[in-house]
């Protein structure tokens, strides 16, 4: 009972079980005989905690006497999850574990269940993020996850009377196992206050930042295992707490209130996460939260540097590489300069050629209204000196780089220049974020491609080698072996037990597409899987769903680019089909919806109550015998993706193209076999590359027709006029059949359809959304032909794990060396 990489660390089943013990005691206080599920769950943390904590002692030893380069991934995510059972399998101690647990009377299940998700995050970067540590540690490059520690991660959701409501989530309410506080790193920063320009005894002109207030940043550690356990790397996540000198000092001027309410303000940087996924977000506090953890981590960084080689600064650029998860960490530029310039004495030209080996930044969206811009008075006032650099950065890049390529060229500087001219000057985040790096990339090719035609063309002329591109990926462990075991243990038969960190292994599973036993397998592990999720369903909604009628799922953040509202659209055309014709002919199917909506997002909202009421009429009317059902999972997280992903058949990849950077959810769907009906957009385009026109339903749109499409000038009223169906659907919308007594309850969706033009080309995409729809219903029915497709998916989507993203930042950025523990 004991896996090989068990074995190679000595650990037996019976030393597991004593260890679970020995904590259900001396950690926990109880005993055996009473103890709570919670307290099975702690003790079994802690005694996995032994290995990792020997891991990352050994990890960091080595690291350290090596002198490694390393990354340091800077953001403001990480949506991580549960660590309960992907540290076992990371460990491979995972089935020692469930023996051990069961021979104390134990399932791990529900041990599984005491832990709460670590939602620091809102969605796809978040996520993506979380997959990049996982696969640097099993890896075994130096890295290091820099992010903030919130008290409260992304809110729960839960449904009243079909709305979104939001709760706060508490994740640490009763301390989490995984994390340490590390008291002896804690760094203080700056923020407010002002600048005063002061000369030294040769008369050299120096800033001086007086700040207004000072707040320390208390770094709590979370081990990052890699599978198989060697390395094992940190996330290092800063909790905002009031400066001891400065609360000291209000209160012994007998401002004990003062005192109080400063402690509380300086509390509230590292409080919440911002709820939301590409919106505006615009606060005082959110750019307080990006400079806080920023300063902290370059400030970590530079202690452990210094630590190896003291005040000389020449070979930082070779141990240090610092990439900038979007532009939210972008403040990390100024903030070095600031370092190098005002308190290490270097000379801007020194500072700025450093600078611009250390920093990379990756783009992860086009949509305007997610492009960071902060107001120049706000930086003014919280970060004085900062806004001055950012000048001086400005002031060089338009007359170096810009006025040289395009001499006179006052079009080209406004449209360049990392200040915002207008009423209200803003700073642009993106700009500098590209001024600053080395290096830029997309994470699709096709969205690396539209960051330098249609967002950097002029800073693509400028610098043609900085861009370039990196496709997402996914880490199969989470999102395969521990989501989908009976999966697993099939493609451990079948192509041996390397595809964990060999994904491209995957594609022998082709030579059994057509194999009738491999087949019937497959799909017996998929219902098996529909099963456990149709329970979950029932569980969790109280609706009933037959496990064999077609699993149909739209997993994602609610967005009106990511088009759920054109789902529900072709849900009411087909609900419509059956009552005009009783007899109509569909393989029944089940639409699965989970998405949480930013607060204040209105008609993200709409759409979800829209949803909700609709299927609670088509589940609840006796004429539609169980053809369509529609469930909206309530509170969707890392955790019940990991549930609804093993049983999907079909994977709804349907944002306007240009629209979504990339995906990694429909990475994972394919990975797990399910079908993808998607536009040709993000990283749907590379999976239909790599599992080929027979295996995926592509429709809509491509980037140039709807570029061209708004060109010519869109007018979805003709879409609505032209087309019946869509008349109806949208017409049915406004009456009160789905809302008794209410009507125009559901009108937002048709408004801003209509009235409000379509920004997301819904109709324009409806009709061949439907045929698409269509070709899966064929599909499906040829069980063979489905079973082959969806082997196929599974096979032959290897390219999309994260340790092959990781491997093309190493070789295209970060030029890292593994360091094997
Ligand atoms: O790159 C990770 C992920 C992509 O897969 C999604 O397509 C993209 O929408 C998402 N972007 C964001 C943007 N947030 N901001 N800024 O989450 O990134």
């Amino acid at each position: 009972a004991t896996s090989p990489q068990a074995a190679a660390t000595g650990a037996t089943t019976e030393q597991l079980k004593q260890n679970i013990i020995k904590h259900l005691h001396s950690s926990l206080g109880t005993d055996v005989n009473k103890a709570s599920s919670q307290a099975w769950w702690r003790a079994t943390c802690a005694a996995v905690n032994e290995q990792v904590f020997d891991g990352l002692r050994n990890t960091q030893r080595t690291h350290y006497q090596q002198d490694t380069r390393a990354l340091h991934y800077f953001s403001l995510e990480y949506l991580m999850g549960r660590l309960f059972s992907n540290n076992l399998h990371n460990l491979g101690l995972f089935e020692q574990a469930k023996l051990a647990l069961a021979e104390l009377g134990i399932k791990i299940a529900d041990l599984e269940d005491q832990e709460e998700d670590m939602a620091l995050g809102n969605g796809g970067l978040g996520r993506l993020a979380a997959c990049f540590i996982d696969s640097l540690a099993t890896l075994n490059y130096p890295a290091v996850g820099y992010g903030i520690h919130y008290e409260h991660g992304l809110f729960k959701q839960s449904f009243q009377d079909g709305r979104q409501i939001e709760r706060p989530d508490s994740w640490r309410e009763y301390a989490n196992p995984w994390e340490i506080c590390r008291p002896e790193s804690v760094q203080e920063i700056s923020v407010y206050g002002y600048v005063e320009t002061v000369y030294d005894l040769q008369g050299l002109m120096k800033k001086v930042w007086h700040p207004g207030r000072i707040i320390k940043g208390v770094p709590w550690d979370i081990p990052v295992v890699g599978y198989n356990g060697s390395s094992v790397n940190v996330l290092r996540l800063w909790e905002s707490r009031a400066s001891d000198f400065f609360n000291w000092d209000v209160f012994n001027s007998g401002g004990y209130i003062d005192a109080a309410r400063e402690n509380i303000e300086a509390e509230t940087i590292s409080k919440v996460l911002y709820p939301n996924d590409e919106t505006d977000a615009g606060k005082e506090l959110r750019l307080i939260q990006q400079y806080f953890f920023c300063s902290c981590s370059l400030k970590d960084i530079i202690r452990r540097y210094k630590r190896a080689h003291g005040d000389d600064w020449s070979k930082f650029p070779q141990q240090v590489v610092i990439q900038l998860n979007d532009t939210h960490p972008a403040v990390a530029i100024p903030e070095l300069m600031r370092i190098l310039v005002d308190r290490a004495d270097m000379n801007w030209d020194d500072a700025w050629a450093l600078c611009q080996q250390v920093f990379a930044y990756t783009n992860h969206t086009l949509l305007p209204e997610a492009l960071e811009r902060w107001p120049v008075r706000l930086f003014e006032k919280v970060l004085p000196r900062h806004i001055e650099i950012i000048y001086e950065i400005n002031r060089r890049f338009l007359a170096e780089q810009v006025d040289v390529l395009w001499p006179g060229d006052h079009a080209k500087k406004r449209k360049l220049s990392i200040i915002e001219e207008g009423d209200e000057p803003m700073v642009r985040m993106g700009h500098l974020s590209v001024v600053g790096s080395f290096k830029v990339n997309g994470v699709a090719e096709i969205h690396s491609k539209l960051v330098q035609s249609d967002l950097f063309p002029e800073m693509v002329a400028l610098w043609p080698d900085k861009f370039t591109n990196v496709t997402n990926g996914v880490t199969p462990r989470r999102w395969l072996k521990a989501c989908n075991p009976r999966l697993s243990k099939l493609l451990d038969e079948k192509v041996g037990t390397g595809w964990p960190v060999n994904l491209k292994l995957l594609s022998k599973l082709a030579d059994y597409a057509d194999d009738p036993q491999v087949q019937d397998s497959f799909m017996a592990i998929k219902q098996q899987n529909k099963a456990d999720l149709a329970k979950e369903i029932k569980k969790l909604t109280r609706i009933d769903i037959d496990p064999t009628a077609i699993f149909d799922i739209q997993i994602k953040r609610l967005h009106e680019y990511k088009r759920q509202h054109l789902n529900l659209l072709h849900i009411l055309a087909l609900y419509r089909r059956i009552l005009q014709n009783p007899d109509y002919d569909m393989v029944p199917r089940v639409f699965i919806f989970g998405a949480k909506a930013a607060p204040g997002y209105k008609l993200a909202k709409e759409i979800i109550y829209a949803i909700n009421k609709i299927a609670d009429k088509i589940n609840n009317d006796k004429r539609v015998k169980n053809r369509l059902k529609v469930v909206f999972m309530p509170n969707y997280r890392v955790t019940l993706a990991e549930k609804l992903i093993p049983a999907a058949d079909v994977s709804e990849q349907i944002s306007t193209a240009g629209k979504e950077a990339s995906g990694t959810g429909n990475m994972k769907l394919a990975l797990n076999g399910a079908v993808t009906v998607g536009t040709l957009d993000g990283a749907n385009i590379e999976i239909a590359e790599e599992v080929g026109s027979d295996n995926i339903a592509i429709f809509g749109l491509t980037v140039d027709e709807v570029k061209a499409l708004h060109a010519s000038g869109y007018h979805s009223h003709e879409y609505y006029h032209n087309n019946p169906e869509i008349k109806a659907v949208l017409d049915w919308l406004e009456t009160d059949y789905f809302t008794p007594g209410k009507p125009g309850e559901l009108s937002a969706i048709k408004h801003s359809l209509l009235e409000g033009g379509d920004p997301y080309l819904v109709l324009a995409d409806f009709e061949s959304y439907a045929k698409a729809q269509q070709l899966i219903d064929s599909w499906y029915r040829d069980k063979a032909g489905w079973a082959k497709k969806a082997i196929l998916n599974t096979a032959l989507v290897g390219k999309f794990t994260s340790d092959r993203s990781i491997e093309d930042y190493v070789s295209k950025v970060w030029q890292l060396t593994p360091c094997k523990i």
